[in-house]
């Protein structure tokens, strides 16, 4: 008999961060159960998390590096691909410059601390403005709108579910999401207690999604017409004289230019825009107002829309203008033990924000926190000139899948003169690659989410350790990062990433700590990387114990010690304002100038007809994006690429229940398999995205066994919030057609 080892880990594969118990045998993982001790999520888990095995032992998994000779991958030392890399990528930036360069960054990346503190060394090393992530194709609007009325693209209002009495959610599926921009373990049983403390959870889609399902009222809505409904909200309160400030009075700034600006949008006029009539929309708002304490939630089905910013600027204002910012059973922000902005320098007032400081060289689109829109990125390969991109980076990225128009940027990524992924699958994207540097599996990573304990709906500090020992020779993600960034820089793919970090670490030591930061690298000595980053973050966090300054506070060592009980809960959400804003008035701004401004377009929309026929986007729970299809416990069961229609819109256009239709957006079409459904608003079909696993040269040989269409393949890759640069994934206009 072999022993059985009991280990305790945080789920990396999405935001909602639980805590896992796995039993390890012999070197393999024989259960992979929730932890019930853990102080955060409290033993939920879906079947993805149950998945982290199949993904560990994936036979498609990278383990080593690939290096493409005469079009074909053949598998290579990590040596022979950094060398691969130094050979083409400095000789090409020595001849056409730094914006011949790009770097693209995906969704997993947010889940990975070696990604996450180490990716922005690679991109400044680079120097280039090409910068992309996903974070264009998600939730960019809510971190503009965030940024510019708190200070921080961090600073989220978040719903405090254990203490709210109404939750209105608009464009989220929490129950199959499991929360986004927003991190809630068991969104479900949070909602039953809501309920069953006499709440109510209202939730405006146009799709009965699980958790309108669940909910005590669902509105459908018109794709793209939150702006207009959340507009005549806010009219409303100033109408029927329900505006209250509540405990932030004297912290906001505004009030009277958001009312000016939303005047035109009475509930009458929205109406048939919204598909929602004017009575419902005043007794939606009569009911936020007179809840005792309310929450408004919205995420992606709002923001991968024309008017993202503003739908999630106006879900902040109908929060403030109810009272309910910054208050118990509110919107509240976490109060983050490590790594957040808004808890570190000065408290209650900053630099805030500033966007467009460069723009895209051919579509022109404005920077916004470093970044250029994703879908900005196959025209900048394709379009000769001067910064013309000739070589990429993707880094846990699937942009042939995930940005609009893929095939165009698939075509594109042919061209590049070099290409280099770090990824752990040979898939529709790196297929392109010259080189492939594949990351660690998540059982043999350490972690703690940077990100998420800010987005938390309980503060909390959680660490889990390896649970599998690295194989041999393979380096960490943030050491491959540190070696590019290196070899960019010219300084050689011999270089010791260990002696680099620890020279950089010197030196934000001495720019952080001045006086103290040989104490700071002293007490940090044995530590580095990601993990020293982490220690020097907890302890001069708000929780930390100030490295001796504040004995009884967090240590990196008591965090660790914590792990198998599940954590360190460091309590609900309590008020921040005015510490944690970061604005230059040192303010909560309800009337950012450039949102205002961008009203007037809404205005002009107002009028225009909505086409008849429109698609949206879907999750299931048995997925993640582009890349979890490949992983049996997952791909079992029924086909999940299936469009939705109403039986009206399939009547009207002679589909066939199960059977292939054609889905045309002008000249772009895909073909879906049709299953009707009265879930749908009338008018409006919803196809899951990530599917098309049909590429040649890709290596997922069970995700290319039921491929799925590429919804990505109709979408349009030019039609973009103007403001955050956020893709239009939804909403967007379509023809169907039956194929016999
Ligand atoms: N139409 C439509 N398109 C969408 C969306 C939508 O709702 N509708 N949603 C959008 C959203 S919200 C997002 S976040 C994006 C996501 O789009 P991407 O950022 O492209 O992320 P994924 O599709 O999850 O692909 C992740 C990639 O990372 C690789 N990977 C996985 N784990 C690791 C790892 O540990 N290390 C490394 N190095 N690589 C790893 C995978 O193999 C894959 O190539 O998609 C967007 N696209
Ligand atoms: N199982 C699973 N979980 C995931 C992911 C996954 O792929 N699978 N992806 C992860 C990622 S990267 C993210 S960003 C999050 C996203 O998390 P959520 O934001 O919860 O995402 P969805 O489940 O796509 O829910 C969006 C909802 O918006 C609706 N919708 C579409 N258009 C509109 C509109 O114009 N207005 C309104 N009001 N609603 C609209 C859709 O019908 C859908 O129900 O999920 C994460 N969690
Ligand atoms: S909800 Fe599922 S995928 Fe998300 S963190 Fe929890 S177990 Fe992992
Ligand atoms: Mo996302």
């Amino acid at each position: 008999m072999t022993d059985t080892t009991t280990h305790h880990r945080i789920c990396p594969l999405c935001e909602a961060c639980c805590g896992l118990e796995i039993k390890v045998q012999a070197g393999k993982v024989i259960s992979i159960r929730g932890h019930e001790a853990d102080v955060f999520s409290a033993g939920y888990i879906c079947p993805k998390g149950v998945a982290l095995k199949d993904l560990h032992e994936d036979p498609d998994r990278l383990r080593t590096p690939l290096i493409k000779r005469d079009g074909a991958f053949v598998q290579a030392s990590w040596e022979e691909a950094f060398a691969e890399i130094q050979r083409r990528v400095p000789p090409l930036m020595a001849a056409h410059g730094r914006n011949a360069t790009a770097v693209v960054v995906g969704n997993p990346s947010a889940h990975k601390i070696g990604l996450l503190t180490y990716f922005g060394k690679l991109a400044r090393a680079l120097g280039t403005k090409n910068v992309f992530s996903a974070s264009t194709l998600d939730q960019m609007p809510k971190q503009l709108a965030s940024g510019l009325m708190f200070g921080h693209w961090l600073s989220i209002a978040l719903p405090d579910i254990a203490r709210t009495d109404y939750l209105l959610v608009l464009g989220a599926n929490p129950l199959v999401s499991n929360g986004s921009m927003w991190t809630v373990p068991d969104f479900k049983g949070k909602a039953r207690a809501l309920q069953a403390r006499g709440g109510r959870l209202v939730v405006i889609d146009p799709r009965r999604s699980e958790t309108a399902a669940v909910a005590d009222a669902h509105h459908f809505i018109r794709p793209n017409a939150d702006v207009f409904l959340l507009a005549a909200m806010v009219n409303t309160l100033f109408a029927e004289r329900l505006v209250k400030l509540g405990t932030v009075a004297d912290r906001v700034t505004g009030v009277a230019e958001v009312q000016q600006v939303v005047t035109p949008f009475t509930p009458e006029t929205v109406a048939v825009r919204c598909g929602i009539s004017a009575d419902t929309i005043r007794e939606l708002t009569r009911e936020l107002a007179g809840a005792r304490r309310a929450a408004v939630y919205a995420r992606i089905g709002t923001c991968t829309q024309e008017y993202g910013t503003l739908s999630s600027w106006l879900v902040d204002v109908l929060n403030t203008l109810t009272g309910n910012l910054d208050a118990p059973g509110g919107v509240m922000f976490a109060r983050s033990a490590a790594f957040a902005s808004n808890t570190a320098g000065k408290p209650g007032i900053g630099k805030g924000i500033s966007t467009g400081r460069h723009h895209a060289r051919v579509g022109g689109a404005p920077e916004v926190y470093g970044e250029l829109p994703i879908t900005c990125l196959a025209e900048e390969i394709e379009t000769p000139g001067e910064g013309q991109v000739r070589a990429l980076f993707t880094v846990a990225s699937n942009p042939v899948l995930s940005s609009p128009n893929g095939p165009r940027l698939a075509r594109a990524l042919d061209t590049l003169e070099f290409m280099v992924s770090m990824d752990i699958y040979l898939n529709e994207t790196t297929r392109h690659a010259d080189v492939i540097l594949p990351g660690v599996s998540p059982l043999e990573d350490f972690h703690y989410d940077v990100a998420f304990p800010q987005l938390s709906w309980r503060n909390h500090a959680r660490y889990s350790p390896p649970v599998l020992p690295v194989t041999p020779g393979q380096p960490e993600e943030w050491q491959t990062l540190l070696k590019l960034a290196a070899i960019v820089q010219g300084k050689g793919a011999e270089v010791d990433a260990s002696a680099l970090d620890d020279a950089q670490f010197a030196d934000d030591a001495q720019r952080l700590f001045g006086a103290y930061a040989d104490d700071v690298i002293d007490a940090t000595r044995g530590l580095k990387g990601p993990q020293r980053a982490l220690e020097v973050a907890l302890r001069s966090g708000p929780y930390g114990d100030g490295f001796g300054t504040k004995p009884g506070g967090l240590t990196l060592a008591k965090v660790m010690a914590s792990n198998t009980s599940g954590g360190i809960d460091l309590g609900e959400l309590q008020p921040r304002i005015p510490e944690m804003l970061r604005t230059p008035s040192g303010k909560v701004e309800l009337a950012p100038p450039s949102l205002l401004a961008d009203m007037a377009r809404a205005v002009a929309d107002l009028a225009k007809p909505a086409p008849d026929l429109v698609i949206i986007g879907r999750r299931d729970v048995r997925t993640n994006n582009s890349w979890m299809h490949n992983l049996p416990v997952l791909a079992k069961g029924p086909f999940r690429c299936t469009a939705l229609v109403h039986p009206t819109d399939a009547a009207r256009l002679h589909l066939v229940d199960g059977a292939m239709a054609r889905i045309a957006n002008g000249p772009r079409s895909i073909e879906a398999q049709v299953h009707f459904s009265d879930e749908m608003m009338p008018g409006v079909v919803s196809l899951p995205h990530g599917w098309g696993h049909d590429l040649p040269g890709a290596r997922l040989h069970l995700a290319a066994q039921r491929p799925g269409a590429n919804l990505n393949a109709l979408l349009d890759d030019q039609l973009r919030d103007p403001l955050s640069g956020n893709a239009v994934l939804g909403g967007v206009a379509i023809t169907m057609q039956a194929l016999s």
